[in-house]
């Protein structure tokens, strides 16, 4: 069986989503660094021109999008489970009010001026303006909107009172008594505030949900080992892509056609492909890459565009 190869750096709050997810799951991996900005050239070789961190690659399938890398790892091991599955649609909501609204806001809170300053302490004002060009880069064309300072101060308290509620009520450790997807969709983004004295405080003054992203934490990462980029596609050229999956798929009329795919939100670079899938959770697209050769690429059905190629 092919191995996981997390393509990630290590400073990604997303990427700690996926590692703490792997380390849930008791799985090894390999890891791969990739940069924090553009050009990515080793990773869009992979993808096709997806460009978000974390990536997931097992072989010649690329899995974009911690929400379907997640699935991706419940399938690798089904226990324990990410995605009970009378909580599936429950849990998914959740990770996806998490995506859209705690995480900008999160964002918002750790690029304010005095935490920007302790995290980009060590860069030069070349470094830190190439960054700032790059995020901004990011964020053009999509309908991802960034969060006013004054409005996320705001609203982090809410957010952070609810928790905190929720917390001192459980019924177990974690948000649904078990740990579940839910966990990890959430944790990330108060790991990414704990990243400095500056913003650790909006989750320190919250005992219950501090000690709840300290459990989250202990997961920790799995067992992993280093791969290098080269290798990596080496990998996706020498392999085939897996068989489609089993079961239902839409039979819609952009399948088995030239398609682009790109996010909805941010990071909108359109992946161009044939369609090969359409699912219930994912689409699959097939390309030909120079260096990666034959790859599958598959993203969440949620939060992506198809159009035919061209339009
Ligand atoms: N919906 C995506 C979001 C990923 C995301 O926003 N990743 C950030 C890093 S935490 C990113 O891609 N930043 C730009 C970059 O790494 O180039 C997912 O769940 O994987």
């Amino acid at each position: 069986m092919s191995e996981l190869i997390l393509h990630h750096y290590p400073t990604s709050p997303y990427a700690e989503k996926a590692r703490l997810m792997l380390g849930f799951k008791g799985l090894s991996w390999r890891s791969v660094s990739i940069p924090p900005m553009m050009p990515k050239p080793d990773l869009t070789a992979l993808t096709g021109g997806y460009r978000k961190t974390p990536v997931l690659q097992v072989g010649a399938d690329i899995y974009c999008d911690t929400a379907l890398i997640a699935r991706r790892l419940e399938q690798e091991k089904t226990q324990p489970a990410l995605f009970p599955q009378h909580l599936d649609a429950v849990i998914s909501g959740f990770a996806a009010w998490a995506d859209t609204q705690v995480f900008p806001r999160a964002v918002s809170l750790v690029f304010q001026p005095e935490s920007a300053a302790v995290r980009f302490a060590r860069f030069t004002e070349e470094q830190r303006q190439a960054f700032l060009a790059d995020r901004a880069k990011l964020f053009s064309g999509g309908n991802a909107q960034r969060v006013p300072l004054e409005q996320a101060s705001v609203e982090w308290g809410a957010i952070m009172a609810r928790l905190e509620r929720q917390l001192s009520h459980a019924e177990g450790d974690f948000l649904l008594g078990e740990a579940t997807y839910a966990d990890f969709a959430l944790a990330h983004c108060l790991w990414f505030l704990k990243g400095t004295p500056v913003t650790a405080p909006l989750v320190d003054l919250y005992p219950e949900a501090a000690a709840w992203v300290g459990r989250v934490l202990g997961f920790g990462h799995g067992a992993s080992s280093e791969l290098s980029a080269a290798e990596a596609i080496e990998i996706a050229r020498a392999g085939t892509p897996a068989a489609l999956p089993e079961g239902p798929a839409d039979q819609g009329p952009l399948v088995g056609q030239a398609v682009e795919v790109a996010a909805t939100d941010y990071g909108v670079e359109a992946v161009a492909g044939t369609l090969l899938y359409c699912g219930a959770e994912e689409l699959i697209v097939q390309r030909q890459d120079p260096r990666a050769g034959t790859v599958n690429v598959h993203f969440p059905r949620l939060g992506f565009r198809v159009s035919p190629a061209g339009a």
